[in-house]
């Protein structure tokens, strides 16, 4: 099975994290974004977006790193990442939203326009990633994971542009919720780093 993949992209690592703690083997196929490849015929071709992640497994291909997150699981992750559950299903629906939606538009947003130069709303990007991730706190002043009551792929979805938020000059040091959760993700038996979220000291 693989994965088109870039090491520096959140996106990407939300599916390589999952896979690595659900112990799901994965091929990475480098895509070189210095040499425009996500703009190619071949990558196109798979993904008419232009856009990594793209997961091929045989005839199967997916593009959006929280699709890719739901077809691993519930194909190969078994029902502690994706739970069978109508209602748990929604719950965990939830914060895949989130994910591409207002941490995509915040501290993800924030982090393009520091690390990569991306010609974006800088202040409105600060704006939102503070309003969002206080919900996140607020939510995790009650419970000890996003959804589902254990580690679902919620965490996967969510957690990389919150754990990289620094990189776009976010504060995230207010937030001690989501300092505690960071902490549970990264004790979880085969988490792995990126560049710019380490491993637990
Ligand atoms: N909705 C997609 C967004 C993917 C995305 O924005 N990927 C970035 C890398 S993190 C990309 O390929 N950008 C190139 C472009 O948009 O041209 C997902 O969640 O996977």
């Amino acid at each position: 099975m693989k994965l088109y993949d870039l090491a520096v992209s959140g996106n990407c690592y939300k599916v390589r994290l999952f896979a690595a703690l659900a112990q799901i083997e994965l091929e990475l196929v480098a895509v070189d974004f210095s040499r425009n490849e996500h703009k190619s015929e071949a990558i196109f071709s798979l993904n008419p977006w232009g856009q990594v992640p793209i997961l091929q497994d045989d005839a199967l291909v997916l593009r959006d790193a929280q699709a890719i997150l739901v077809y691993l699981a519930g194909r190969y992750g078994g029902e502690a990442w994706w739970p069978g559950e109508a209602h748990l299903q929604g719950q965990v629906m939830q914060w895949l939203s989130v994910a591409a939606n207002e941490i995509q538009h915040g501290p993800s947003a924030a982090r393009l326009i520091k690390k990569f130069g991306a010609n974006l709303d800088a202040p409105l990007a600060l704006r939102r990633s503070e309003h969002i991730l206080g919900l996140i706190d607020e939510h995790l002043a009650t419970h000890q994971w996003l959804a589902a009551g254990r580690p679902t792929i919620a965490e996967c979805a969510v957690f990389p542009y919150v754990a990289l938020a620094w990189e776009g000059d976010v504060d995230i040091s207010p937030y001690q919720n989501i300092a505690a959760w960071i902490a549970r993700i990264k004790a979880l038996p085969g988490f792995i780093a990126m560049p710019g979220v380490e491993l637990a000291s």
